[in-house]
């Protein structure tokens, strides 16, 4: 061949081929993309927040803005604390609230008096955001900002002089403090405050006060790594989800329109065909309130509540931001420490070994033939390389071959977001007897997408992109076994005086006793509520792991009489049974027109020898209805009553949970329970449960 023709013959075969196949066949991105920053924020799926102030010393939500900062004074106060807490939950980075809604400042702003510079902490000498800055860089954790837009202690609050003080103290905080990867500017904007004494109601247009192109520009210019939260305002990089309760929609779009008012809904699904990138943060407390509360002591959050939060957030396309409070002492509560901690270990544990790493991947389609975007590509470890299909391909499929059967329950799937996020919705299949048969059917992927479902046992999983907005880029696939989270099953009796036993995770099996012994996988296995009969019962359960053969802790519950023959007397409302179901989550209240003493009057159906009584007030956040101060009677004919005790349930404000009253054995057929007084001083009146004691 001579060398022209040669030469002929390449440039008309061999190149093309070579830059179809090539990286010049690389996709080309589709809609919106993140921008390098947002791609890095994505990365750390879960960092902290930490809320402490003036008004973790008034035990409230907000501070008014008059709070004295002489009730602000941490002695313990360590930050190294509280990075250390993050760093072993696995957290990657944490945002202190430096101001918070009361504009007491967290550093000494030159711009105010309100601030550490005057409470009895260090005698005025100390500065906890530099303190936290500098301990988030001995344990390498990146370091975020929440500045309150909203200052109630501000005179100049609602008019034009706020915006320079606001930017002033913005400066300060993007100046001193080294990087900042993230800052945080609320959407509670504008109402009562103290605002330099005149205590009034101040409205503010979120929109327009701020100032927010001029406020962004100020912020990337000061740290041009940083991302912008913003709930309020004009659109930032990152979204809020529309809820605090620590979850985002199934089906999630990172994107939002650059204008234009979003409903909450759309906050928590993305705007699938939205012309910006604006992913979701899921932010949520470890215990129902974002400042220390004493009466929360008893409510943080449980590792499997935790675990549904992860699985609902960063499992959701979204990144998870969870807060802790600090206590007036200036450290994190160890029950908080504790969760976080048992948290990490319960993500470890699931994700530990990757079942896809030694499989083996086909596909139906793979971009230009070309060995760059073959389906090995999402078994690889690096995330920059992924499956592509062709242009003209929106839905495929990619087999993994396990090479012999083996059992999962977690599926993890990410798309090439630096492309843009495009899957509208996939499938996962697992082999069975020769024949595919559907694990799940989902819609949106994004950064990543964790699936859970019962064990499925088989020795090829079949993934399909059903629909795309363009061909699918699949970055990264992991399959798990996940073992089962074995916490101590809750047990509850309901008015039938059946008994209903919750495992943490669906797949667990329980084995029970009803005479006292500690249960074993030779007792008694859970499979519908037991019947006990009425009478008083103690039960024990445990949660058993029949892959691992681990079992959870016990579960010890005692339950006095049942109420299968109760009645509240004297009201026609039926829901008030939810007094007697046994359910801690349902409550009841008195009428609004009843005024203290307000009675509950139950017949027991029968004579019972009484030797006390329980109550369990509203375990709402915002319950009020509390008793405080109540009186006991008991009758035998509903007619002639015999008080048996009265008095106070003296912490009730701070540990709203299970109150227990004895007395001397007296027997009677109803009982009534009288509110003189609640935590309000008004007349509300609520219950969840009460019950009695018997002899
Ligand atoms: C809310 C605030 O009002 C809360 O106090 C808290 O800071 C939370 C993270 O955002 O909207």
């Amino acid at each position: 061949m001579s060398k022209t023709k040669f030469l002929i013959l390449f440039v008309v075969f061999i190149v093309p081929r070579m830059i179809v196949c090539g990286q010049s066949n690389r996709p080309a991105a589709y809609g919106p993309v993140p921008s390098a920053n947002q791609l890095r924020w994505q990365q750390m799926e879960y960092y902290a927040f930490i809320h402490f102030s003036v008004n973790t010393y008034t035990d409230i939500s907000w501070g008014f803005g008059n709070e004295d900062p002489e009730i602000f004074n941490p002695a313990e106060l360590d930050c190294m604390q509280w990075a250390r807490i993050c760093k072993e939950a696995g957290m990657k980075g944490v945002i202190l609230t430096a101001k918070h809604h009361s504009g007491f400042c967290l550093w000494p702003s030159a711009y105010t008096d309100y601030s550490v510079k005057n409470c009895p902490w260090k005698n005025g000498k100390g500065d906890i955001v530099r303190d936290m800055s500098e301990a988030c860089k001995v344990y390498g954790l990146k370091f975020g900002i929440y500045l309150s837009p909203w200052d109630r202690n501000s005179a100049d609050y609602g008019k034009p002089e706020y915006i320079t003080y606001f930017r002033n103290q913005l400066r300060e905080l993007l100046t001193n403090y080294g990087d900042i990867f993230e800052i945080w500017f609320d959407g509670a904007n504008g109402g009562s405050g103290y605002y330099g004494g005149v205590n009034e109601t101040r409205k503010i247009d979120a929109k327009t006060y701020y100032d927010w192109p001029n406020t962004y520009k100020l912020v990337r210019e000061l740290q041009p790594n940083i991302v912008i939260w913003n709930d309020g305002g004009d659109r930032a990089d990152l979204r809020w989800v529309g809820t605090e309760s620590g979850y985002v929609g199934e089906t999630n779009w990172s994107f939002l329109n650059k204008t234009g008012d979003v409903p909450e809904n759309m906050l928590r699904y993305g705007v699938e065909n939205g012309d910006t990138w604006v992913p979701g943060e899921v932010n949520t407390s470890i215990r129902p309130e974002w400042f220390y509360h004493p009466k929360e002591d008893g409510k943080v959050k449980t590792l499997p509540g935790l675990m549904n939060i992860y699985y609902n957030s960063v499992g959701r396309n979204a990144t998870l931001l969870l807060n802790f409070p600090v206590m007036p002492n200036g450290l994190i509560n160890e029950k908080d420490e504790r969760a976080a901690l048992d948290f990490a270990k319960a993500r470890k544990e699931a994700f530990a070994v990757d079942l896809a790493k030694n499989a083996t991947a086909t596909a139906s389609n793979v971009r230009g033939n070309s060995a760059s975007y073959n389906p090995e590509k999402v078994l690889d470890p690096n995330n920059e390389s992924y499956w592509a299909t062709d242009d003209t391909v929106k839905s495929a499929s990619l087999t993994i071959d396990f090479g012999r059967p083996v059992s999962f329950n977690r599926f993890l799937v990410q798309e090439y977001i630096t492309l843009g996020q495009r899957v509208q919705s996939f499938t996962i299949e697992a082999m069975a007897n020769g024949e595919w048969k559907t694990i799940d059917k989902q819609t949106t992927i994004g950064y990543k997408r964790i699936l859970r479902f019962a064990t499925v046992r088989s020795n090829k999983l079949r993934f399909t992109v059903t629909a795309a907005k363009a061909c699918p880029l699949i970055s990264n696939i992991e399959v798990f076994n996940a073992p089962q989270i074995l916490t101590a099953p809750v047990i509850t009796r309901k008015q039938s005086g059946d008994v209903v036993i919750t495992p943490a995770d669906p797949e667990s099996v329980i084995f029970y006793t009803l005479d006292g012994s500690t249960p074993t996988t030779q007792s008694k296995k859970y499979e519908a509520p037991v019947e006990t009969g009425d009478g008083k019962i103690t039960i024990n359960a445990i949660a058993w792991d029949a892959v691992t053969k681990k079992s959870s802790s016990v579960t010890s519950e005692k339950f006095d009489i049942a109420k299968k023959e109760w009645r509240i007397l004297g009201l026609e409302d039926s829901t008030a049974s939810r007094i007697l179901d046994g359910q801690a989550s349902t409550q009841w209240y008195q009428k609004d027109n009843a005024t203290m003493p307000v009675d509950l009057v139950i017949d027991l159906g029968k004579t019972e020898k009484l030797n006390g009584f329980r109550y369990l007030p509203d375990q709402n956040w915002w319950a009020g209805g509390i008793i405080t101060n109540y009186a006991f009677y008991v009758s035998n004919d509903n007619v002639q009553w015999q008080l048996v005790d009265s008095g106070e349930f003296s912490n009730i404000k701070n540990n709203p949970l299970w109150q227990t009253i004895t007395f001397m054995a007296v027997s009677a057929r109803f009982i009534k329970l009288r509110a003189l007084n609640n935590t309000q001083n008004n007349n509300a009146v609520g219950y969840a449960e009460v019950e009695v004691l018997t002899e």
